[in-house]
């Protein structure tokens, strides 16, 4: 274990906590000022020098970083090490065609698999555990994320990935699995599959750790009722790290961050200033130990609400509530991050589509379903079926390499869609979070 980590102590005071994160703050913001251009100016247009952080009283002093700035130096261009100390990089969807490149040093990948663990043992998992990680593999945080975390707790982790769920539940069975983790909608899926096919006798799992989507506590009742396991929460986001930044304990009330190397604030996204703890606002994270790429203040868009009093479970960290959407119209799907303007910029590469489309999301057994509408022009209609097929597959084709999931394209006539007079509207969710 390397020294920095070893300064955080288990169940700290909320002061001792302050003294490492003050310490780390200033630590971190000296090395992105010397270490990349774009914080470096981005401090000096507000006159600031890394002197003048002195500890986390000073945060609000600090300018916010959102995805467009990971956008606008892309890919690498907030890496605040060199590509030799680089061991691995992710990346999740941008708002447009670009996707958020995030990169990891040896010691990030150390860091976030130990917070992972961690998490991990919130959720009564150790070392006589097999897991199946079924989140994706790949350039999502997912899969590898939980990965390592496994490992790093010496419990068994069996690399499932997704997309197979009879081989799944097969080899739940055969092997004898304890702990799974995946999306919450995966899991009832699952959950289903199993007990129509009889098989809720022949499996272990004690503990289910869930996360990478919105979802509801009664989701939450519904998958230990199903599958009598305890399920548990996980947040994460690739910017900052990927799952494990945040996970409830036994007691259900709010996920605890892993505050020794995540600073979270709440602030307005009307006003940008910090709001008071229990009230709903935009969670903001600063890195305060990531070397390839630390992120000050960053705004994750997502809403939620903070409080600093200790657990029952006797952890001492600041917990999130629920989460209760996002500032910004992000729809996750499937678990995969997807912003409408992506579907829109694949459509108008297309000289056969009209400007004019709607995405109907739904959920069907416990699966989201995407279908896209889509004018085009008339004369599709009046020419033979078999080219208003094509055209569809077409289509279907050009968003699934935009967005990385299929979608179900339905193509109709001008003037079908209605025409909003304000704001226009693209989206039509039918699924409940509450
Ligand atoms: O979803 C990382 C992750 C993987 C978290 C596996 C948990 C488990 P991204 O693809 O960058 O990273 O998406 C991050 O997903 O800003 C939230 O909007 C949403 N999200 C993640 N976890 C939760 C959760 C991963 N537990 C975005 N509840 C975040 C609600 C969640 N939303």
């Amino acid at each position: 274990m390397n020294k920095i980590w070893n300064e955080a102590k288990e169940c700290m005071s909320r002061d001792e906590m302050s003294v490492l994160q003050s310490k780390r703050l200033k630590k971190q913001v000296d090395y992105v000022y010397h270490n990349v251009e774009h914080y470096r100016k981005k401090m000096q247009s507000v006159g600031l020098e890394p002197g003048d952080i002195n500890g986390i009283e000073d945060l609000n002093k600090l300018p916010y970083t959102t995805k467009d700035d990971l956008r606008d130096t892309y890919p690498f261009g907030l890496f605040a090490a060199p590509q030799s100390e680089i061991v691995r990089i992710h990346a999740s969807s941008g708002t447009t065609g670009k996707a958020t490149v995030v990169g990891y040093t040896r010691r990030d990948i150390e860091i976030w698999s130990e917070c992972v663990s961690r998490a991990l043992t919130m959720c009564g998992l150790g070392r006589n555990d097999i897991v199946q990680v079924a989140y994706g593999y790949g350039l999502f945080t997912g899969g590898l994320g939980a990965h390592y975390g496994v490992e790093n707790l010496g419990a068994t982790v069996v690399p499932m990935s997704t997309g197979n769920t009879k081989k799944l539940i097969t080899m739940m069975k055969d092997f004898g699995a304890t702990g799974i983790m995946c999306t919450p909608s995966y899991l009832l899926h699952i959950a289903e599959t199993i007990i129509e096919n009889g098989d809720l006798e022949n499996i272990k799992l004690r503990a289910a750790v869930c996360g990478a989507e919105p979802w509801t506590e009664k989701m939450r009742l519904q998958i230990e009722e199903k599958l009598h396991l305890n399920c548990h929460d996980i947040y994460g986001l690739s910017e900052i790290m990927g799952p494990g930044v945040a996970c409830d304990c036994e007691l259900h009330q709010g996920l605890h961050i892993q505050e020794d190397h995540f600073l979270p604030e709440i602030i307005s996204p009307e006003t940008l200033e910090p709001i008071g703890e229990n009230e709903l606002g935009e969670l903001v994270f600063t890195t305060l130990t990531k070397e390839g790429i630390p992120l000050i203040r960053y705004r994750t868009k997502d809403l939620t609400s903070i409080t600093r009093c200790s657990c029952g479970c006797g952890r001492t960290t600041a917990r999130i509530a629920r989460f209760k959407g996002r500032s910004d119209d992000m729809l996750i799907l499937r678990g995969v991050n997807v912003f409408p303007s992506q579907i829109e910029a694949a459509l108008l590469e297309l000289s056969e589509t009209l400007p004019h489309y709607m995405i109907i999301i739904d959920r069907v057994n416990n699966l989201d379903t995407i279908e896209v509408q889509v004018e085009v022009e008339e004369r599709f209609f009046s020419d033979e079926i078999k080219e208003l097929e094509k055209l569809t597959k077409r289509i279907e084709g050009v968003i699934k390499q935009a967005i990385g999931l299929a979608v179900k394209v339905k193509l109709v006539e001008p003037k079908t869609l209605d025409r909003s007079e304000g704001k226009s509207v693209h989206v039509i969710d039918h699924r409940v979070f509450d």
